[in-house]
């Protein structure tokens, strides 16, 4: 992924992650008297001090409703609310603020994409590609939109190592594909997808484009204008963020075509008791009171990725994924799901003879924090003839010696099973 403009520029020393570790209060704490070991990040990431600081600031400092006071705080919470739009638009190179709209998160951004472009802009007949990749988020709306519309949903399938197949892509484009919404990282495998590529090829077939960057963001810098999609969705609670924001980019002649997809205050322009008329994007999108302190603390988290530096994140990301995927590839029976070389940060994984939901809570009670599932992304697990698996995430503040702590709770977990 390319580097972001405007963000501060970090340096080349390796992350620090002890004091990083600093910064996270939650991750002094212990379970069942054991220290915790945090690897579910890639569901939601713990917060450091400046997101949590900055969000009780907003209520000890300058809480007020946002974009309707004239009163000074009302003024002073706008501000900083605006303040968090324009970070999104340097985080995601957007070339407008007004390109960024706030969601609750990646998933009301897809509902969003599908319920206003999707209704208005598809028509009967129409096909949408997703792929197998996908998190229920970037299917389940468009079900509902192809149930709702008579559109054809099809997925593209996966290789054995859970890459996309380009060339079934290709084959699965045709003049009728009119959007293209595929994840740029598999949450349940970690894959990182040829984005770039994919994006292309839609554009090249005519087709709009949406990508699921909520795994994608917090491991690298993402560049929406060199990406040219046009449409992104990320949710802050997996970038360091509060939960209940998230925003949506879109291309501003699209969102422009766009109607408003929710009523209520604040999105419209002018109301009588026969008709109303809506506000330019992005407030045409945002009906009602947002999630204030959540979304002007979203700038600290997107502020500490960035003073941090995301290739250092990344960096670090990568060697604590390499030293885990040959560390329990040691052990016996392991299956790892998602081997293609092109991934970060996720290891999802079964033990021969242990279900996934008891691997869970046997490592649970040594304080190693997994998930266990189908990860919200049951056509993966399909794809491999599974119900279920562990998934272990990591973050930039997990370290090799967490990685053992894990390794060390499954050699039990397989004892247990022998
Ligand atoms: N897309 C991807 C790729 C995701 O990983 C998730 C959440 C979503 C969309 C939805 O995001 P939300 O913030 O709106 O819920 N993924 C996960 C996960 O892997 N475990 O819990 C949530």
């Amino acid at each position: 992924m390319n580097a972001a403009a405007a963000l501060p520029a970090a340096t080349d020393a390796a992350l620090d992650v002890a004091r990083v570790r600093d910064d996270f209060p939650i991750l002094a704490r212990e379970v069942y008297g054991k220290p915790l070991v945090y690897l579910d990040s890639a569901a939601s990431a713990q917060k450091p001090r400046q997101v949590i600081d900055a969000e009780s600031a907003v209520y000890e400092e300058e809480y007020a409703n946002v974009h309707r006071g004239v009163h000074y705080l009302s003024q002073a919470a706008t501000d900083r609310f605006e303040a968090t739009r324009r970070r999104v638009r340097a985080f995601l190179n957007a070339r407008s603020e007004d390109e960024i709209v706030f969601v609750r998160g990646g998933t009301e951004g897809v509902n969003l994409v599908a319920r206003s472009w999707g209704r208005t802009a598809l028509k009967e007949g129409d096909e949408i590609l997703i792929s197998t990749l996908e998190h229920h988020a970037n299917i389940v709306p468009w079900h509902l939109l192809a149930e709702e519309k008579g559109l054809v949903v099809k997925g593209v399938p996966i290789h054995e190592d859970g890459q996309i197949d380009m060339d079934a892509y290709r084959d699965l484009l045709t003049e009728r594909t009119k959007l293209v919404a595929i994840t740029q990282m598999s949450n349940a495998l970690g894959i990182v997808t040829p984005i770039e590529e994919i994006v292309r090829l839609a554009h090249d077939a005519g087709a709009r484009t949406m990508v699921d960057g909520c795994q994608a963001v917090s491991h690298g810098a993402v560049d929406v204008r060199a990406l040219d999609c046009d449409f992104y969705v990320f949710s802050g609670h997996k970038v360091y963020g509060p939960t209940g924001i998230g925003a949506l980019y879109g291309k501003a002649e699209l969102l422009e075509s766009m109607p408003p997809w929710q009523g209520g205050g604040e999105m419209i322009a002018r109301v009588s008791l026969e008709r109303s008329t809506f506000k330019k994007p992005p407030h045409r999108f945002e009906a009602g009171t947002p999630a204030i302190a959540q979304a002007i603390a979203l700038k600290a988290a997107l502020d500490y990725v960035a003073g941090l530096g995301l290739d250092r994140i990344a960096e670090h990301e990568a060697m604590l994924l390499d030293y885990a995927t040959e560390r329990l590839s040691s052990l016996d029976g392991v299956t790892i799901y998602g081997t293609h070389p092109n991934k970060a940060s996720i290891l999802s994984f079964n033990l021969e003879g242990a279900h996934p939901h008891d691997v869970g809570t046997i490592v649970d009670r040594d304080g190693v924090a997994v998930r266990v599932g189908h990860h919200c992304a049951q056509p993966a697990m399909q794809r491999y003839g599974i119900p279920a698996t562990v998934r272990a995430s990591f973050a930039l503040y997990n370290t090799l010696d967490e990685v053992d702590a894990l390794v060390a709770s499954l050699a039990k977990v397989r004892e247990f099973f022998a």
